[in-house]
């Protein structure tokens, strides 16, 4: 994944042609388009190729499965023109390490504390368990809490040189810098863009507070 703007968009919107037109306004302005399950129950396999078009597409079609089913799984996925596929950490290195074999070209980011209040409850506890076997499964990267950086920042010390997407910026309180100065890549930010009367800039500013404080 190529990070200019240090931003990817969670496109969480159920309407194909809303997709279209935010994927429209944020062209330039983000460094990648993530599409999770709403969106692919809606639009189908058809809205996945076309978001493909736009440039690196983060599919979040994420699995939490057997090493088979994930295998099953991942491989459709990645047919339908992924870039990036994001996978559970919690579900153990064996399935962890065949939606990488699976994802063939396509880069895994795998899930470790997420970023939500219930997160804490449970991912929380081995998130560094899950940092660890996303490492030996050979992923691109991980996903980690923006909500709470210092929890970024002791990821970062895992994952070494590998990616660290951040999301739960804005809507969920984290602060885009904030996650950025702790160690992440990249924020994942969704209804703080796609829900602004002009998400173009709504990302461009998010992009501006990063490169700010860089
Ligand atoms: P907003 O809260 O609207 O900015 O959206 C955040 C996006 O990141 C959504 O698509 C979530 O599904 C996703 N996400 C989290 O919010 N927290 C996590 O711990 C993990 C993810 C994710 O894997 O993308």
């Amino acid at each position: 994944m190529r990070l200019d703007r240090r931003l990817i968009l969670a496109l969480d919107v159920v309407d194909p042609g809303r997709a279209m037109s935010v994927a429209n306004a944020v062209r330039g302005e983000v460094d990648a388009i993530k599409v999770g399950w709403a969106l692919f129950i809606s639009g189908g396999r058809s809205v996945l190729r076309d978001l493909a078009k736009f440039g690196y597409l983060l599919a979040d079609l994420r699995t939490a499965e057997i090493p088979n089913t994930t295998r099953l799984i991942v491989d459709q996925v990645a047919k339908m023109g992924a870039s990036g596929i994001i996978t559970q950490g919690f579900v153990g290195e064996d399935s962890v390490r065949a939606a990488v074999e699976a994802a063939g070209a396509a880069e895994v980011f795998v899930i470790t504390e997420m970023s939500h209040p219930g997160g804490a409850t449970f991912t929380a506890l081995h998130a560094e368990e899950m940092a660890t076997i996303a490492m030996r499964a050979g992923a691109a990267g991980i996903v980690a809490p923006a909500t709470r950086p210092v929890r970024v920042k002791v990821l970062r010390s895992i994952v070494g040189s590998k990616l660290i997407l951040a999301p739960g910026v804005g809507s969920q309180g984290g602060k885009a810098s904030d996650a950025i100065a702790a160690g992440a890549d990249a924020v994942i930010v969704g209804r703080s863009i796609y829900e602004a009367k002009d998400p173009g800039k709504a990302a461009r500013e998010i992009a501006e507070e990063i490169r700010a404080r860089a």
